[in-house]
């Protein structure tokens, strides 16, 4: 009764007692017809092609005669060219094939029934292909469940480095703020001192250069008078211009190779000068040419032979100005070592933050891969992938290595981003763009690269293997496949 009024039921019933007793029932119907069809199929009425287009008697129904346009007729036979045969291969995945294919002497269907004029042809292998396939499920479940513990050791390391980095970070930050603080005071006291050791040089200096000049002066009359005795050599304290004439370098024309009268009347302005008219008007014009036979004041000889201003300079220091040097040179010196720690740490915290800033995946294992580089050999060139760093190729035969991208980013599609990196602007490429990698990922249960292909000129794809893409494997389901209701 229950079956009378819901056909549909009845498949359900045969279905779930299937299921119950673990074996395959297999549903009444035409050959060839799936069980979604079935209903269209009724032996105790006319059927209607599929299409619409015709409604002929049931006894036509795959009766090797080609009837509907659509082929709908002929689901067991290959009488219509665009029919569609379905196999019901129980025990493993149904299966729709061209009916055209349906006794033509090769195998299609795992169940052999489209091979139906010649049973001994085509064996069941169904139940086998299940096997096979289920074995390979299992083996894939059980390598991605083992890969999947290998994530999670990595994925609680990246984790524990990411703490350390954090609380390094934390460290030198606090180290930093210390530094800053001392900087200004380090400053304020550099600059302090600074301005004091400015001033006293700058007095130093101007007192130095004062003596000097005096003491410059003292000289130049030392060496006048010195020189007006030597030229003086009646020694009656008047020099007169026979006297001058006796000394040919101070001849203002040495070339003509004569010294005239005139001529040392001209450098005395006068017949006759006595010591103090010398001084003021004769000797600063000879000064520079005049020969003495004198030797250099004792002073000169004692100057240190080093020509260093600083040396120079301090040797002119008094006490207090050395002190305040050396307080300020310390003050320098200490305000410069805070400097370099400053910047020590600034870079620390700059790789700390780069760290941290990187994208390892939701639970942090691929952190694993930072810092590694894998090599993957083709017949022309090695290539290399360093995760989070670049790809390259070195031809094998010898050769530059070529930069085949730059760490990008990670691009897989939304919900899947971690399956996909990309690197960019790697070397430019003849004529062409910089060239890029695209990484694909997937599970393994170590870190290798499978593959490297090169679809588009200095575009490439690099798949690799890591267990940081492992996920937890759906429970494995060992039903039976079944045809659909
Ligand atoms: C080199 C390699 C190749 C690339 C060509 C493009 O030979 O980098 O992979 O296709 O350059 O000119």
């Amino acid at each position: 009764m229950i079956c009378k009024a819901c056909p549909v039921c009845l498949l359900i019933v045969i279905y779930i007692s299937s299921i119950v007793e673990s074996d395959y029932v297999e549903v009444v119907r035409p050959r060839g017809v799936s069980l979604t069809r079935k209903v269209f199929y009724d032996p105790l009425k006319d059927f209607t092609c599929l299409d619409g287009s015709r409604t002929i008697s049931f006894q036509f129904v795959n009766d090797d005669y080609c009837d509907c346009f659509d082929g709908s007729d002929e689901p067991g036979t290959s009488a219509c060219p665009d029919g569609q045969y379905h196999c019901t291969n129980a025990g493993f995945r149904p299966l729709n094939i061209p009916s055209s294919r349906v006794n033509d002497g090769v195998c299609d269907c795992c169940d052999g029934s489209d091979e139906w004029k010649n049973q001994s042809l085509c064996p069941n292998t169904c139940k086998e292909l299940w096997r096979i396939e289920k074995e390979e499920r299992e083996k894939q479940t059980a390598e991605e469940s083992q890969g999947y513990t290998i994530r999670q050791e990595l994925a609680e390391t990246g984790r524990a480095k990411k703490a350390e980095r954090e609380a390094a970070l934390k460290d030198y930050e606090e180290k930093l703020g210390l530094l800053k603080e001392t900087e200004e005071k380090l400053k304020s006291h550099k600059d302090e001192i600074e301005a004091k050791e400015t001033e006293a040089k700058d007095a130093a200096r101007k007192l130095m250069e004062e003596e000097l000049a005096q003491k410059t002066a003292e000289e130049n009359h030392q060496r006048g008078e010195q020189a007006f005795a030597e030229m003086d050599t009646d020694k009656d304290g008047s020099l007169v211009i026979d006297e001058i004439l006796q000394h040919k370098e101070l001849d203002p024309n040495l070339e003509d190779g004569s010294f005239t009268e005139e001529e040392a009347k001209a450098i005395l302005q006068n017949d006759a000068v006595d010591l103090s008219v010398f001084m003021e008007s004769v000797w600063p014009s000879i000064n520079g040419s005049f020969e003495t036979t004198l030797s250099p004041p004792i002073e000169e000889q004692e100057q240190p032979s080093e020509t260093s201003a600083d040396v120079k300079e301090s040797f002119f220091y008094d006490d207090a100005t050395r002190e305040l040097i050396e307080e300020a040179e310390e003050a320098r010196k200490r305000y410069q070592a805070n400097q370099d720690s400053k910047k020590n740490i600034e870079r620390e915290i700059e790789s700390l933050q780069k760290g941290l800033d990187m994208d390892f995946g939701p639970d942090e294992a691929f952190q694993a891969l930072q810092f590694k580089c894998f090599d993957f050999e083709t017949l022309e060139y090695r290539y290399k992938l360093c995760p989070y760093d670049k790809t390259s190729q070195t031809p094998n035969k010898g050769g530059s290595e070529t930069n085949l991208g730059r760490w990008g980013s990670w691009s897989g599609p939304e919900n899947f981003r971690y399956s996909k990196m990309k690197y960019e602007n790697g070397l430019g490429c003849w004529n062409g763009p910089a060239r890029s990698t695209e990484v694909r990922i997937r599970c393994g249960l170590e870190h290798k690269i499978l593959s490297v292909d090169e679809p588009s000129r200095c575009a490439y794809v690099f798949e690799f293997a890591t267990p940081c893409a492992c996920t937890q494997p759906e429970p494995a389901g060992d039903s039976f496949p079944r045809d659909e209701l």
